[in-house]
């Protein structure tokens, strides 16, 4: 008698145990570096709440925000490896893993914000997302992230002599390193998370970012100049990892698309807003704005840059003509 109701029991949970697995929800970690009140932040949240609402709850998104799921670095690396399913990315950290996703880390490769749209939504940016993809990190939205400028803290930054001999913080990508190099400055990679105290107390005389991350973690607070040198204008995306996103039905993918295609609007609303709002708080905190009159020989002294980066790349060229010569 036991046996039997056991055998039955038994019989109905593992149909019960295959149903649940047919109709499985996706719970999704997603990574987003950035802290509270960033427009980032916003958008990753709104995107967790379209994917819920569009998916019928089949896939949910728990973002951790203020990078505590690890540097960016690291956390691509889990999102190649499927550890870590989703997040906003920077394209700079993403060069070093995909050499197609360097196109848009060249400095001064856009002449604004809406060409290097106009890039990525041309056949440059197809080539840029298909081979994301294959490396296990499938772009599905597009967010702005401006363009980066110099801050320090000894004066006004105006030309590339005045690089010279600085040792300025940036983001993990041989490019980086070679465009503050290029000035006679020490380009030095450090995690973004360590960047306020190694400001504060002298270990790098300077870092690079845009206006909205200048703000949200303190660095205006240990920089007394911004100096808008504009040299980097590099997207940032949300990239899923490619299989789990792959596995998904195409009713469920066309869900969660639109929702990254929803929040990325959201997001660049958000993000002219905060541009703005970001100068005038640094401003009122004493930071001066440092306008610089002629960027060419910024521009000029990135020269052996672009022959270094196609000498070890030649088969980049013709992305980055194609960059170039989009309109
Ligand atoms: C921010 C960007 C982050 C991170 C950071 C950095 O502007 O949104 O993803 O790359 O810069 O400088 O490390």
């Amino acid at each position: 008698m036991f046996h039997k109701i056991s055998k039955e029991v038994l019989g109905a949970a593992t149909a019960l145990a295959l149903v649940a697995t047919a109709g499985a929800a996706e719970e999704w970690r997603a990574w987003n570096i950035h802290v509270d009140g960033h427009p980032n932040t916003a958008a990753m949240d709104r995107f967790a709440e379209l994917v819920a609402e569009r998916t019928g709850g089949e896939v949910t998104v728990e973002v951790f925000h203020g990078g505590v799921l690890g540097s960016q670095p690291d956390a691509l690396e889990q999102v190649q490896l499927g550890a870590i399913d989703i997040g906003n990315f920077n394209l700079g950290p993403i060069g070093p893993l995909v050499k197609e996703a360097n196109l848009v880390s060249l400095p001064f490769i856009f002449r604004s914000v809406d060409h290097m749209f106009r890039v990525l939504d041309g056949p440059a940016g197809d080539k840029v997302s298909a081979a994301m993809g294959e490396a296990g990190i499938l772009p599905i939205g597009w967010f702005d992230a401006g363009a980066r400028s110099f801050y320090n803290n000894s004066g006004p930054i105006n030309s590339p002599a005045d690089v010279e001999g600085m040792k300025i913080r940036v983001m993990n990508n041989d490019l980086f390193t070679g465009m503050v190099n290029a000035m006679g400055g020490n380009g030095t990679p450090m995690a973004f998370a360590e960047v306020y105290q190694a400001l504060g107390t002298g270990v790098v005389d300077g870092a690079e970012n845009n206006l909205p991350s200048f703000e949200s973690v303190g660095h205006y607070e240990v920089s007394g100049f911004y100096s808008l040198s504009e040299h980097l204008i590099i997207p940032e995306c949300i990239c899923v990892n490619t299989a789990k996103f792959g596995a998904l039905s195409q009713e469920m993918q066309d869900a969660v698309r639109s929702a990254a295609e929803e929040a990325s609007v959201y997001q660049r609303e958000l993000w002219a807003e905060q541009t703005a709002a970001s100068r005038t708080a640094v401003e009122a905190a004493g930071v001066k704005i440092n306008e610089i009159a002629d960027k060419g020989p910024f521009q000029e002294a990135m020269a052996p840059v672009y022959a270094d980066y196609l000498a070890a790349n030649p088969d980049m060229t013709e992305l980055v003509e194609l960059a170039q010569s989009t309109e």
